[in-house]
């Protein structure tokens, strides 16, 4: 069997090089536990970005899916399959929205968001043709499809891709008066993370979303929530919109949805949104195929089950607690919601490179984000033993 070195190589010759990954191989998982071919074992602090949420094979996300490829698996949308009807009944109910329409991956979903809005724009608003405008937020991340990246403020993200597809305004992130300033009578809607991740896990003020869905409320703007990190439980809610007690036009959910198994997301919505799409208009020759159907249901039902929304909060308070308590002068911020956290290193630390490579070698799996963050966003099955595991790591790595 060939050595992690050699898988690695394999990968850097035979692969474009759009990835700077940690070295280390994974060739088996379990929960939060993953092994390299050599049998040693890490500890998952990424959950691949909150997509593994149920942790690593659940027996339960695993028993759907060899449940449902012994039926069926793939019918396209051009027949009805017995496993998408209950998967969107139970998507809404727990989202308490009115339909979803089902795709693959996130930035997949984000797309179906922005068309979604625009035909809403001109249909139900009035937009004149051809000039509907969506507000996004600076250092926004929604995937990387060449709309998307084009209304990035990312330069690595979006460089050398262009033209780009217009329609797009941005705004600081967190910043109430410029949303104000920004609508116009064209515009559709305003497109936001609930916290930003890939920026470095930004929280907002307390009540930002609620002010947010007031100002949009008022403007006859669609709010376009993006959870495709922030969703599942990953901050304490099912959703995060729900620490506001706001709900968005239009949710963006992916990631967990898919169990840790396969791209499974969807843009859900409210019957007045969804009912702009007609036959013809959208789809995806593999969104709401039966097996992702089984796979999303079974996501959702061990989410509801093991109450991962409580764990999230519970174990997040505890590691945010003692990552707080460490009082390590390498670190100047500790911040989050429920399992999604990062810690911010000063800049006399140094490169975040460089512990996340220490982190590894010491058996913990977290990634640098930027220059001075480093993301911890375990799998919510995660113990408060082995989040003092985790601690220990932590400590003798910033030490
Ligand atoms: C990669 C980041 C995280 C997302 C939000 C949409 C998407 C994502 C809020 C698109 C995807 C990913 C993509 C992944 C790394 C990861 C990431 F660092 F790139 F920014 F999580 F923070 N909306 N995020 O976070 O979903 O199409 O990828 O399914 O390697 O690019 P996707």
């Amino acid at each position: 069997m060939p050595t992690s070195e050699e898988y690695m190589e394999m990968e850097s010759t035979y692969g474009a090089h759009n990835y700077h990954p940690i070295p280390v191989v994974i060739s088996k998982a379990e929960g939060i536990w993953v092994w390299d071919p050599e049998g040693r074992k890490y500890m998952d602090m990424l959950s691949s970005y909150s997509a593994l949420n149920q942790g690593h094979r659940h027996p339960k996300v695993i028993q759907a899916t060899v449940d449902q490829m012994d039926c069926v698996t793939l019918t396209s949308r051009a027949f009805y399959n017995d496993r998408l009807g209950p998967f969107l009944k139970l998507l809404t109910e727990v989202s308490g929205m009115d339909m979803a329409l089902p795709m693959n991956t996130g930035a997949e979903a984000v797309e179906t968001g922005i068309k979604l809005a625009r035909k809403w724009g001109y249909e139900v608003k009035g937009i004149p043709d051809n000039q509907a405008e969506i507000i996004v937020c600076e250092d926004n991340f929604h995937g990387r499809t060449t709309t998307i990246v084009g209304f990035s403020s990312d330069a690595g993200s979006r460089d050398g891709f262009g033209p780009f597809t217009p329609g797009f305004k941005m705004i600081p992130y967190n910043d109430l008066a410029a949303l104000e300033a920004a609508i116009t009578p064209n515009t559709a809607a305003f497109l936001v993370e609930p916290i930003q991740g890939e920026a470095g896990v930004i929280v907002p003020d307390d009540g930002y979303l609620k002010e947010v869905s007031r100002i949009c409320g008022e403007n006859n703007v669609l709010l376009i929530t993006d959870e495709i990190q922030t969703g599942f439980c990953r901050t304490g809610k099912m959703f995060c919109f729900e620490y506001d007690n706001i709900k968005p036009d239009i949710l963006l959910v992916g990631k967990a949805l898919g169990g840790g198994l396969m791209p499974v997301s969807a843009a859900i919505g409210s019957k007045e949104v969804m009912d702009v799409m007609k036959p013809g208009n959208h789809g995806s020759t593999f969104g709401g195929n039966p097996l992702a159907c089984a796979v999303g249901t079974a996501a959702i039902e061990v989410l509801i089950d093991e109450k991962l929304d409580v764990a999230a909060t519970e174990m997040g308070a505890y590691f945010m607690d003692q990552l707080r308590e460490m009082n390590s002068p390498k670190l100047c911020d500790v911040r989050g919601k429920g399992l999604l956290i990062a810690i911010q290193l000063t800049p006399e630390a140094g490169p975040a490179r460089q512990y996340t490579e220490a982190l590894k070698s010491n058996g913990l799996l977290a990634k640098e984000t930027h220059d001075s963050t480093i993301r911890f966003a375990p799998p919510l099955v995660i113990t408060k033993e082995e989040i003092d595991q985790a601690m220990e790591i932590i400590r003798k790595v910033l030490a």
